[in-house]
């Protein structure tokens, strides 16, 4: 039996738990074998530490893909989370058009800012270039400071449904995509997720009052995992919710850890 075959397209953080080196072991768990085509290669990620040191990839990012459609490699899934630089999204385009098979699921993560701020890499025209590519995707994945740059909404931290609704329709006229919107909370004590495929469903849970880097990372591979296991968008979208709590309650013990979960050790768990 054939296997699927995901190909993602982020960073490699070396050094704190996001993007590839947390995409690709719970990918792995989840049983899918994982290709990457990192972005950019970087010390740390970019917001959690003094400084960070990056080198870009774009030149290999071409090479690769040169490569693989020599070799016939084909994926049956692509999922984009980082990328780094406005250069990076033709290399998306000529993966879907060169290196997928019929009935490919793309992913689109538009991973680009938290707490109503673009991440430092980042600018407008970045914004842009996702604002496009949002309208390749099957199913995105945005959280709320993401979907209000790419609609051009306001970014709230208060807000009722009535502020959800305008965003998911804002961004339902950018793109046909499955929007899992996360971070969505209604009052000071409870947070979850809005899956809108063709109704408004909303999955809730506890807060914890403390957050992490590359919580959106580790979201979107257990999304994905369960999704391609043939959980629908609101199961896998629920799992993966609670999967991020628990691991973000697994790291709060530890002071020295938090520019990343550990989320190493409840991976069986959630596996089986
Ligand atoms: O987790 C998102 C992310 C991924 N990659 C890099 C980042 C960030 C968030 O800051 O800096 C390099």
């Amino acid at each position: 039996m054939r296997n699927k075959k995901i190909i993602t397209v982020q960073d490699i953080s070396c050094y704190g738990q996001c993007s590839i080196t947390v995409a690709l072991p719970i990918l792995s768990a989840y049983g899918f074998e994982t290709a990457i085509l990192p972005s950019a290669i970087l010390s740390t990620h970019t917001t959690g530490f003094k400084r960070f040191v990056v080198h870009d990839l774009n030149d290999q990012m071409a090479l690769f893909i040169e490569h693989w459609i020599e070799e016939g490699i084909k994926y049956d899934c692509l999922y984009t989370g980082y990328l780094g630089s406005t250069e990076h999204f033709k290399y998306i385009k000529a993966i879907k058009g060169n290196l997928l098979n019929p009935d490919s699921l793309i992913v689109v993560d538009p991973v680009m800012g938290d707490n109503g701020k673009l991440y430092p890499a980042f600018d407008m025209n970045y914004v842009n270039e996702m604002k496009n590519l949002l309208k390749e995707a099957d199913i995105i994945l945005p959280n709320i400071t993401e979907a209000s740059f790419l609609t051009g909404l306001p970014f709230k931290t208060q807000y009722d449904k009535a502020y959800i609704l305008e965003i998911i329709n804002a961004l339902r006229r950018l793109t046909d995509a499955t929007i899992i919107l996360t971070g969505v909370s209604y009052s000071n004590d409870k947070t979850g997720v809005v899956v809108f495929d063709k109704e408004y469903q909303y999955y809730e849970h506890d807060k914890i009052q403390k957050s992490y880097h590359g919580t959106g990372d580790v979201y979107s591979s257990t999304f994905i995992g369960n999704y391609l296991k043939n959980n629908d968008a609101f199961k896998s979208a629920s799992i993966a919710a609670d999967f991020v709590y628990d691991c973000i309650k697994n790291t709060l013990d530890d002071e020295t850890h938090g520019y990343g979960v550990k989320f190493e050790p409840l991976l069986i768990k959630y596996i089986k």
